[in-house]
């Protein structure tokens, strides 16, 4: 039965209880059951890419140095390592050609049950594509903008128009290197053919094209999806809500929303309102009728709705085991096979939506954004019926639930720090030059049980935000630290250094700020081009005293996504290393010597201090470099000169 979690929130430990007891099979179990791991896989010296194999290259250099072709362990963990780039990629791409797909079909029916949120954003994407916007109508504009975004995946000639939103330096890095994107799908089909049998063979340039499929991702297909998300469904601001398995109610139905695209869960937090829906669950002994979210699809209503989040990655089968889930609604991405036999347990109904992930055995109601409202209703009523059905007996949500603040962008948060109707990042800039902050910090991803369960992420943000760095989050890292009760203002006052708790104080701001889901990453690099522009700080991403980490990471998009940020130019560091650590020469390379490449570099660090501590090092050391002043507040870290 599952290992005892020491760290982790206090729901989830008495929830992995209470699956021992029942003799119910988790993740934990699953991981435990699966050790040992293969060896080969771990450190990426296997290969499978044809049938002259599998091969394995041996570690210690006593048996064979070459698969049967003749690729070595450089050149077979590079290619292990952009395919997993190319599924990443893949996976936030093909959400984002969605959102623009759903875009355009709400620009060319007059009858949809979407529309345009967000004019504003709409026409400063339009902007980036030359689309007229003055004197015309929203929907002519958003048919095009949509069209405009859904050239970007197969481009054809030049490279992608999105990306110009990098600083200008930035792109000339990338077109000196070779790994300016030139169309999203092109750049994952080629990935695909390079790692094919008998094509590339150079790590170097294996790699290369792994940088440019990352870019396509981050400043292409999430940056889209984003863009799109909220163009349709608003762009967030500021919102409080609650997080933890506390949110489910014993008395209401319970609808969990979980995946990743917001176009089903919206418009069921929407139709979740409706008078005679609520009256029909009344009918059937409930109070009322409670959405909540697990995962991304989670923070995409909760950004834009303050719909409450029921738990991160790990939690999927957590929520199931409190008895009280009548339905969970799922879409795509980070669904556990699982969810199927756990759901056999209760009495809890399954559903699948999205025609790219069905579950055997498992009910699909396939969702198509047309007849948006009347799908919804048929899943919330399924959803009704069921309630009836649970086992009175087998009830137990576990009573943790904690506030938070969520909803922050590119565009809202330095609002909100340079005052209400100023949109600017001096404030932020300034802080940073005025060493008030030393500097600031992305801390996203997963969670993953090769490791204590959420001692990584929280750990490591304790210790930055303590070191008056600001720490923006995003994915399940934003759930957890949502859990631990870092998005909450006065988490500045118990944890953050003193220069990060005045600009805190001054302005309402947690010291960890949620900028969404795994595809907001994108919020990030926005706001990193929007800091360079605002000048004072160097001309380029790389000159930025900050840093990137995914203490947990679990996932092929959680390495595209460090691609993306390395490839930015950010120092990224990860827990677990990435699976490449039989090459000696590919490890040397993207965690040195890509730097003089392209700015950014990988990192591997397990403990989450010491990896918060490698991130304050490359902070002081980009501070150095800008000849910035001294810290105005003596720093919990003081790295040794
Ligand atoms: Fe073996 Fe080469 Fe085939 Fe890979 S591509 S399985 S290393 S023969
Ligand atoms: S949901 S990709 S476990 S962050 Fe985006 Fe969480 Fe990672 Fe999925």
């Amino acid at each position: 039965m599952a290992k005892d979690l020491t760290y982790a929130d206090k729901a989830s430990r008495t929830m992995v209880k209470r699956a021992a007891d029942g003799s119910i099979e988790i993740v934990w179990d699953r991981y435990e059951a699966m050790q040992p791991q293969c060896g080969f896989g771990t450190l990426g010296i296997c290969c499978r890419n044809c049938s002259m194999g599998p091969c394995r290259i041996d570690p210690f250099g006593e048996g064979p140095q070459a698969g049967v072709c003749g690729a070595n362990a450089d050149t077979i963990a590079a290619r292990n390592l952009v395919r997993m780039i190319a599924g990443g990629a893949a996976a936030h791409s093909d959400h984002g050609r969605d959102i623009a797909h759903t875009l355009l079909k709400v620009a060319e029916d007059p009858e949809s049950d979407y529309q345009v949120k967000d004019e504003e954003k709409l026409k400063a994407v339009a902007g980036i594509y030359g689309i007229k916007t003055d004197g015309r109508d929203v929907k002519e504009i958003a048919g095009d903008v949509a069209r405009a975004t859904l050239a970007e995946f197969g481009r054809q000639e030049g490279t992608l128009r999105i990306s110009t939103m990098a600083p200008e330096k930035r792109q000339k890095v990338w077109q000196e290197l070779g790994v300016m994107p030139r169309a999203i799908d092109r750049e994952i089909v080629e990935i695909m053919h390079r790692t094919h049998i008998g094509v590339d063979t150079d790590y170097k340039n294996i790699i290369k094209q792994g940088l440019r499929t990352a870019i396509s991702d981050g400043w292409g297909g999430s940056l889209i999806a984003t863009e799109a998300s909220d163009i349709l469904f608003g762009t967030p601001n500021p919102i409080r809500s609650t997080s933890n398995l506390g949110v489910l109610k014993k008395d209401q139905v319970n609808l969990i929303v979980h995946g990743h695209e917001p176009t089903l869960s919206d418009i069921i937090a929407v139709v979740s309102q409706d008078k005679d829906l609520i009256a029909k669950a009344e009918k059937k002994g409930a109070k009322g009728i409670n959405i909540a979210g697990m995962c991304c699809t989670a923070n995409e209503i909760l950004m834009r709705r303050g719909i409450p989040v029921a738990g991160s990655f790990l939690q999927q089968e957590l929520a199931i085991l409190t008895g009280t889930v009548d339905l969970m609604v799922v879409d795509v991405q980070c669904l556990m096979p699982a969810l199927s036999s756990v759901s056999n347990c209760f009495h809890t109904e399954l559903i699948t939506t999205s025609p790219k992930a069905k579950m055997p055995g498992v009910r699909h109601i396939e969702f198509h954004e047309d007849r948006a409202v009347k799908i919804a209703t048929e899943i919330i009523e399924t959803a009704i019926d069921n309630f009836p059905n649970r086992n009175g007996r087998n009830i137990f949500i576990p009573g943790e639930k904690e506030t938070l603040i969520a909803g922050f962008t590119s565009e809202s948060v330095f609002k909100f720090l340079g005052g209400k109707y100023r949109g600017t990042y001096r404030p932020l800039n300034d802080g940073i030059i005025a060493g008030r902050l030393r500097g600031a910090a992305g801390v996203v991803g997963c969670s993953n049980p090769n490791v204590e369960y959420e001692e990584g992420h929280i750990e490591m943000v304790k210790e930055l935000i303590k070191n008056d760095t600001l720490v923006v989050t995003t994915g399940c890292n934003a759930i957890t630290c949502a859990k631990h009760g870092l998005l909450k203002p006065e988490a500045a006052f118990k944890y953050a250094g003193k220069g990060l708790q005045e600009i805190c104080s001054t302005v309402g701001l947690p010291p960890v700020l949620h900028l969404g889901s795994c595809v907001d990453n994108s919020r990030i690099l926005i706001t990193l081009a929007n800091v360079v522009s605002e000048g004072g700080l160097g001309d380029d991403i790389s000159d930025l005293p900050v840093a990137g980490a995914a203490p947990e990471w679990m996932s092929e998009k959680a390495v595209s996504i460090g691609f993306y940020f390395v490839a930015s130019g950010v120092y990224t560091i990860i827990g677990h290393p990435l699976p490449i650590m039989g090459s000696q020469n590919l490890y040397k390379y993207i965690t040195e010597e890509i730097e003089d490449d392209i700015g950014g570099k990988w990192a591997f660090e397990l403990d989450p201090v010491e990896a918060a501590h490698k991130m304050l090092r490359h902070i002081d050391k980009k501070r150095k470099a800008l000849k910035l002043k001294p810290m105005m507040y003596e720093q919990a870290f003081k790295p040794e000169e």
